[in-house]
């Protein structure tokens, strides 16, 4: 199936939805995960996005993500992010669901964007429970809420449920999709990744971009190798 097919199944398609992970802000200068530069002083995101070295080390965890925002800040999307933004103004349907924290698809001008881990720019009181926007760079560590609580990145760490009712919705559009592209993802981390898979089971085409295979690269039906800020623009045209 070539880039013109799936650009014309793209444009007839009916609910189409797209799963993003880190690598469609790989182009904008964002280290991925587990990609090689993904690490800071020597750690491993695995070893930092966990409410145990929170608990353990607030200090660290946060200069950690007080380190990524300020990196994030001066970053700009790019054309992948743009393309979705783009497929949002075509399809009133389309459901952007990321797994990234980074709020570049917001930036890009979508705005129907399904956050499943949460956003980086959001912290959350460990006391009272208050969310709130907190956009300092840096930020003084260690933040405190009004209420003298403990503050921490309102994003979701490993072994921490997903929002329950956006990852119902999530799954919901994933069953009635008729068309999934799934875009930088290493389609390791679940529950976000069966979302590709549940939207196969119901049928879909699924169209993935990344320049490796991963393990969803067996669940689409046709995988492009290539980087998501030159194939997305192509598929969206
Ligand atoms: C939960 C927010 C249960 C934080 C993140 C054993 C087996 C299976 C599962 C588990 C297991 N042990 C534990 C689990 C569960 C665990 C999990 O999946 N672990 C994995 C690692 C095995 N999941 C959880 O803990 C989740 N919660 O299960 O809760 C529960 C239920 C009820 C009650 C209590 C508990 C929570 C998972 C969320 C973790 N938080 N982020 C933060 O960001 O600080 S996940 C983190 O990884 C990021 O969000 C990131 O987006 C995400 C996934 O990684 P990717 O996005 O795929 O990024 P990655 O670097 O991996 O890959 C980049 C890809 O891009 C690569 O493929 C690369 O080739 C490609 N690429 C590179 N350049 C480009 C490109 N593609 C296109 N263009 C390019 N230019
Ligand atoms: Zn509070």
């Amino acid at each position: 199936m070539t880039i013109e097919d799936v650009r014309e199944r793209l444009k007839a398609a009916k609910r189409p939805i797209a799963l993003t992970g880190a690598g469609v802000s790989a182009e904008s200068g964002v280290p991925t995960f587990r990609g090689s530069e993904g690490l800071w002083r020597n750690f491993s995101p695995q070893d930092l996005a966990t409410p145990e070295a929170f608990e353990r080390d607030p200090q660290l965890v946060w200069e950690w993500y007080d380190w990524r925002r300020s990196l994030i800040a001066k970053i700009s999307p790019n054309p992948a992010h743009y393309a979705l933004a783009e497929l949002e103004r075509r399809s009133p349907e389309f459901t952007l669901i990321t797994q990234n924290v980074d709020g570049l698809h917001r930036a890009a001008g979508s705005s129907r964007v399904m956050e499943i881990h949460g956003s980086i720019w959001t912290v959350r009181c460990t006391e009272c429970g208050n969310s709130s926007e907190n956009r300092d760079v840096p930020i003084n560590i260690l933040p405190r809420c009004s209420c003298g609580g403990l503050l921490r990145p309102g994003v979701v760490w490993f072994g921490e449920p997903l929002p329950e009712e956006m990852l119902y919705k999530a799954f919901e559009a994933a069953s009635s999709t008729d068309l999934m592209l799934v875009i930088g993802t290493s389609g390791v981390v679940q529950p976000a990744a069966s979302l590709a898979v549940r939207a196969k089971d119901g049928g879909a085409l699924v169209v993935e971009i990344n320049p490796e295979a991963t393990p969803l690269s067996e669940v689409a039906d046709v995988s492009f190798k290539g980087k998501a800020g030159e194939i997305a623009p192509l598929l969206v045209g």
